[in-house]
């Protein structure tokens, strides 16, 4: 994105509250409102401005020199406020200081790394999938029987966490999650249990707390090695525990509401089981589980013609860009013979998800369970949402299967 000094036209200004509960709970109205205003919005409520459209959402996203993290990646600007936790050394940092931690997480969740998980994830998740159907029949919430159950199985052996105190790891989340937002009635919710909950996880990110075969303690290993200082180790293993759970979570959840509601697809996928990662990503495209996060402009920067001043906060709406028909034929459409590829549903650039082939494989593996042992999928009920100032999540799923004879 270039400097330019040509007089810039001042942005179009929206008086709506995208973290109000109604957006929140059915956010295509606004988005289209928003990508139909310009390039760039003004968001008056919040004196920052917007982008929903996915070219501009794009060219944020791979410019980290304009657009910088270290600020924070959600409304409150760390050069003026105090964060809620130390920031992470990941996600809200820039290079140079972001570029060891990245390294070390890429390499311990890079697709080779994986590898020796895949067998067992499968039996996993096969397993789960014929206990759920032996025990609960053939009506059940699926939020909580698989979209939650089967990451909240495996990813924290993964890590290498204890047995005690796994059911802190989604209510930190969805606080951390929620923290990048306003401080609204969601975050308040939270505010009586911060401190017990960080105080679990931040035990957790200890070399003692960790197992000796997870990705925490190859962490650590990396410490020993001078790849990280000491003091940045517990706050990566903590990264993985903020990151690693509600996103997956929510995702698998997206992918599940998204075969319930088209049959077609369902078959499709039966047929053609290899398709389950397309499927998992298309799924995110659609849904976006992580809907929005911030940058700051370490300059004035002109954006399709609008000015946007140094320092300024600029609210980027991934679930927008995901859905822009400037960008995707048919973009509500759930579609396997789409190519997903190029959503920014894990972001884009140097923060691009360091753990999305870990979200892929568990994506990968519960839905070749289920695709195995289940011949159609429909809802139930009526799906619920959990409003997040940050997450399209969900608060349950009902469904109803044909098993497979
Ligand atoms: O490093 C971290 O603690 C961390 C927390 C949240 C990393 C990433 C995220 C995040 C992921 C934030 C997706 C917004 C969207």
């Amino acid at each position: 994105m270039t400097e330019t000094a040509a007089p810039s036209a001042s942005a179009p200004v929206s008086e709506a509250d995208p973290f109000s509960a109604p957006h929140l709970a059915h956010p295509g109205p606004l988005h289209q409102q928003l990508r139909e205003a310009g390039p760039v919005v003004r968001l008056s409520r919040y004196d920052v401005h917007a982008l929903a459209r996915y070219r501009e959402v794009h060219t944020a996203l791979v410019d980290w020199q304009t657009f910088q993290s270290g600020a924070g990646v959600g409304l409150a600007d760390f050069r003026h406020e105090r964060p809620w936790r130390p920031p992470s050394l990941l996600l809200e940092a820039d290079p140079p200081h972001h570029d060891a931690p990245r390294r070390v997480l890429r390499d311990i969740l890079a697709p080779l790394s994986l590898r020796r998980l895949g067998q067992r994830w499968q039996e996993a998740a096969d397993h789960l999938v014929g206990t759920v159907l032996a025990e609960r029949g053939t009506e059940f919430d699926a939020f909580d029987a698989l979209a939650s159950a089967y990451p909240l199985q495996v990813f924290p052996d993964a890590v290498g966490l204890g047995p005690h105190g796994r059911e802190n790891l989604l209510p930190y989340g969805n606080m951390a999650f929620n923290a990048f937002g306003p401080r609204n009635d969601l975050v308040d919710a939270d505010a009586h249990r911060v401190g017990k909950l960080s105080a679990w996880v931040n035990a957790q990110c200890t070399r003692e707390a960790l197992s000796e075969d997870g990705f925490g303690t190859r962490i650590w290993a990396a410490a020993d090695r001078g790849d990280l200082t000491p003091a940045q180790a517990p706050l990566v293993v903590r990264s993985l525990l903020t990151a690693g759970v509600d996103t997956t979570v929510h995702g698998l959840a997206a992918a599940l509401y998204a075969f319930a509601t088209h049959p077609g697809e369902w078959q499709r996928l039966r047929e053609r089981p290899e398709l389950a990662r397309v499927a998992f990503d298309e799924a995110v495209r659609r849904q976006s589980p992580v809907q929005t996060f911030f940058r700051t402009a370490t300059t004035d920067v002109d954006i399709a013609g609008t000015r946007i001043p140094q320092g300024s906060k600029i609210l980027l709406f991934l679930g927008s860009a995901n859905r822009d028909p400037a960008r995707w034929t048919d973009p509500d459409r759930f579609d396997l013979t789409r190519d997903p590829s190029g959503h920014v549903g894990f972001g884009m650039g140097i923060h691009q998800c360091v753990g999305q082939h870990v979200a892929r494989l568990e994506a990968e593996c519960l839905l070749t369970a289920l695709a195995r042992r289940v011949a159609h999928l429909e809802l139930a009920g009526e799906p619920r949402r959990h409003l997040n100032n940050t997450l399209r999540s969900w608060a349950s799923l009902p469904v109803r299967v044909r098993p497979t004879t």
